[in-house]
């Protein structure tokens, strides 16, 4: 029998995904598909002059083209984006970044269409381009965004958190400050299920039927109707299987659009799906944040403040999606999981010739990057200090009894047991034999000038997740709450429809063991729907590892509502006064009569029945919520990785990575793990391998799996996890978000032990063998200039 609430359940959706059974857009074939394909621009900068389709049109099999002069004359030439600012859908007078859409071809087949592609005359007037953030700023920096009105420069926005001026002082009284440029470089969310949709306008009924990869039906839904002037009601949505997001899947793509169009404009439904290389040049980036980071200490190590400079390259249109008042993400968690008199950061944020995006790859809305950078400095620190950096961190940690904490920045962490997790990641390691095998090894390499240095690398995260509440975050005016909606059926099994979208996380399993825990109901016995727009409640989806934080939520809310109309069914049966009955798992029953009760199978077939229901009991046990959560939940964890490197060589080689995390109440700890271990790997290939990088005319050098590196098995180690628990105090199941927290804090602990092994300060990822050797030789590149 399948257990029942929470515990290590193997994920119900495996039987058909790794079977084959899965269903992803690509596989969906309506009757009279046609496929589309994109002609995107050769150029970084370019005028376009002309555009000719004619040859395209004459084609046999093409049965649309469609030119941003097509979409201007619908007045969607140009979409909104979460920031505030608009990303053209085709482009008109010019193109901003390599691979931008300029046209899109509608034909018979997918081979057909990508041949046409070839048959589009466009004539181009080349334009220097703005790679580097650097000098995107520089008064003769070529416009990117000259095309809109008033443009003077390629500025977006400056944005400030914390206490400007209480963090100078701290700094100038300070004993010492440590320094240090980092550069977090562009990178790719890359999920081996590219981005596609099958888009279906049916003329006759005034609908139109999307299928696509997304990771937030509704709020799509939303977008297309905004953008297509048709409304929600007309539109259904639905993401069917998804072969990973990673954030890759939350924006609104040109693809979708004009697949959209090329329906309403044919009749006819329209598959699209892009291809690696489109996938990697164009849609939402990550990271290419450029920092400067400054921590004030005491001679002995007492860290005091933090203070950071960001140049943030949001590429040619701000298109991050993070909830609107938060230009530069969750950056303002910078100060990490120390307890700091004060802390300060300015970002500013730039437009270049690359592709859009920023908020992507499992980041929390920039909390890589900014747990990447407090976690950097402190090694820097300990370098500079000569301290022990596991001691420092130690000595630096909040202390529990510091929760709830306000942070310098204005958050507020609601749980944790900072110490005890690193205290326990530091056991699992044995952190003391590690330093004294690490000593012999370099002296030996020192003795022989041949061997292999071990590094130990530390980082500590927090991670804030479960974004709202509403009414300071929201995503293009949308406010930041999501739906459960709980319907028991006579039998006793039950359907769950929420509002987040699983793309590999487990939802279908997890989600029915919430219910589980909650009314005693096995899992099998708890279909979960999601991903369908007609069928589910409105909310804003997953990203921000927000499902279990907020649609978790409102599902404890609804199962615990149909609790209590449960209580008053089984009021009727036993007729008894609900008010003596109590809760023990799956039955409500008489208190201090064990014999006498009813199984919630038995109140559900009542509740159906013919059964006399007091006044005010409406039969069914049905019931909804929409969770509008109170503050983000604040998961934390301790890594500690070691690495062999080879200095001769710049080789790396990753021996053991512990990782003890805290997300609260585990509801399935083998999909925890299993979530752990993938951000993990993410850690490893960032920190040693992956790189988005642009050539000075703005080529993009990494379209293909062949340059843009990610890991494999092969080079991870076997992960050594542990947990600690302290559950989040406003969450109803006390549970946190984990689904990004192993990105977020591993690349730190990969660069620190790197680093640690050949004893060099800073050097930027990735890690690449050529890069250490650099470093070894003390001249490391800026890894995101070619
Ligand atoms: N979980 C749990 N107990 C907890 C916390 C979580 O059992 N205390 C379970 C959840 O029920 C869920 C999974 O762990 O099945 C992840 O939960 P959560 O932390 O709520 O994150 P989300 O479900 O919202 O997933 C989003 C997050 C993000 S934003 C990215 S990016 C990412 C990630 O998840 N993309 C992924 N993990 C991914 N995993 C896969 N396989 N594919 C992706 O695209
Ligand atoms: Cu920033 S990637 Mo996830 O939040 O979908």
């Amino acid at each position: 029998m399948t257990p029942v609430g929470f515990g290590p359940l193997r994920r119900k959706e495996d039987l058909r995904l790794v079977r084959g059974r899965g269903r992803f857009v690509d596989d969906i074939a309506l009757p009279g598909m046609l496929h589309g394909a994109i002609l995107r621009s050769p150029y970084a900068h370019a005028r376009i002059v002309s555009v000719d389709t004619s040859a395209a049109e004459s084609h046999p099999k093409v049965r649309a083209v469609l030119t941003g002069a097509d979409l201007a004359a619908r007045d969607m030439a140009w979409m909104p984006t979460a920031s505030h600012d608009v990303a053209a859908v085709l482009a008109c007078e010019k193109v901003h970044f390599q691979g931008q859409e300029v046209a899109f071809v509608v034909a018979e087949d997918r081979y057909a269409a990508r041949d046409a592609l070839a048959l589009i005359e466009v004539e181009y007037e080349p334009l220097p381009a703005v790679v580097d953030a650097r000098t995107a700023l520089d008064p003769d920096a070529p416009l990117v965004r000259d095309e809109q009105p008033g443009c003077t420069d390629n500025h977006i926005f400056d944005w400030e958190s914390g206490d400007a001026a209480a963090t100078d002082a701290v700094f100038a009284a300070a004993e010492h400050v440590s320094d240090c440029d980092l550069v977090y470089p562009r990178v790719h969310p890359a999920p081996l299920e590219t981005c596609g949709i099958v888009a279906d306008a049916d003329r006759i009924e005034g609908r139109l039927t999307v299928h696509a990869t997304t990771q937030a039906p509704h709020t799509h839904r939303v977008l297309y109707s905004r953008i297509a002037g048709v409304p929600e009601h007309r539109i259904r949505v639905v993401a069917p299987d998804i072969g990973g997001g990673f954030g890759n899947k939350v924006a609104m793509y040109p693809g979708y659009l004009c697949a959209v169009v090329a329906s309403t404009v044919t009749g006819r439904p329209v598959k699209w799906v892009e291809d690696r290389s489109e996938n990697l040049m164009a849609s939402s980036f990550a990271r290419d944040y450029h920092m400067r980071g400054e921590i004030a200490a005491t001679r002995d190590g007492r860290i005091l403040a933090v203070r950071v400079r960001v140049l943030a390259d949001h590429g040619a249109f701000n298109a991050t999606s993070q909830p609107s008042r938060f230009p530069a993400g969750f950056f303002g968690v910078f100060t990490g999981s120390y307890d700091l008199r004060a802390a300060h950061c300015r970002v500013t944020g730039v437009h270049t010739n690359k592709a859009p995006g920023g908020v992507a790859y499992a980041c929390s809305f920039r909390i890589t990057e900014a747990s990447y950078l407090v976690e950097r400095l402190v090694d820097v620190l300990a370098h500079d200090l000569g301290l022990d950096p596991a001691r420092l961190r130690m000595d630096n940690l909040l202390r529990a009894e510091q929760f709830p904490h306000p942070t310098p920045t204005g958050w507020e962490y609601d749980s944790g047991d900072y110490p005890a997790t690193l205290r326990l990641a530091l056991e699992i390691a044995g952190y003391d034999e590690l330093r004294a095998e690490q000593a012999a090894t370099r002296a030996e390499y020192e003795r022989t000038g041949r061997g292999r240095l071990l590094g130990i690398g530390l980082s500590f995260f927090t991670e804030a997740v479960g974004a709202g509440p509403r009414r300071t975050m929201d995503i293009m005016g949308l406010g930041m709450a999501d739906g459960a909606d709980l319907r028991v059926h006579p039998s006793g099994g039950a359907v769950l429809a929420v509002s987040c979208m699983s793309q590999g996380q487990g939802h279908e399993t997890t989600f029915a063991q919430i219910i589980g825990h909650e009314l005693g109901i096995p899992a099998d016995q708890v279909q979960v729907v999601q991903g369908d727009t007609d069928r589910t409640p409105f909310g804003l989806g997953t990203y921000g590892s927000r499902s279990t934080a907020v649609s978790g939520a409102a599902t404890v809310v609804a199962a615990r509502r149909v609790r209590e109309r449960a209580r008053l069914v089984a009021g009727a049966m036993l007729e008894i006064d609900p008010i003596d009955l109590e809760w023990v798992p799956g039955r409500w029953q008489v208190r201090g009569d064990p014999t006498a009760g009813a199984s919630l199978t038995e109140i559900a077939a009542a509740a159906h029945s013919g059964l006399e229901l007091p006044d005010g009991v409406e039969g069914h046990l049905d019931a909804s919520c929409v969770y509008n959560p109170p503050n983000l939940t604040f998961p934390c964890g301790a890594y500690l990785c070691v690495v062999e490197v080879d200095p001769v060589t710049g080789e790396v080689r990753v021996r053991r990575f512990v990782a003890v995390d805290d997300c609260g109440v585990r509801i399935n700890p083998m999909i925890v793990a299993g979530q752990v271990h993938r951000g993990l790997a993410d850690g490893i290939g960032m920190a040693l391998m992956e790189l988005i990088t642009f050539d000075p005319d703005g080529n993009h050098l990494a379209a293909s799996f062949m340059d843009y590196l990610l890991p494999t098995s092969m080079e991870c180690p076997s992960w050594e996890l542990g947990e600690t628990v302290t559950p989040s105090p406003h969450h109803p199941i006390g549970a946190k978000g984990v689904g990004e927290s192993a990105t977020v804090g591993s690349p730190a602990a990969v660069v620190n032990a790197v680093l640690d092994a050949i004893g060099v300060r800073h050097a930027d990822m990735p890690l690449t063998p050529a890069q250490v050797w650099r470093a070894v030789q003390g001249r490391p590149l800026r890894p995101d200039l070619a």
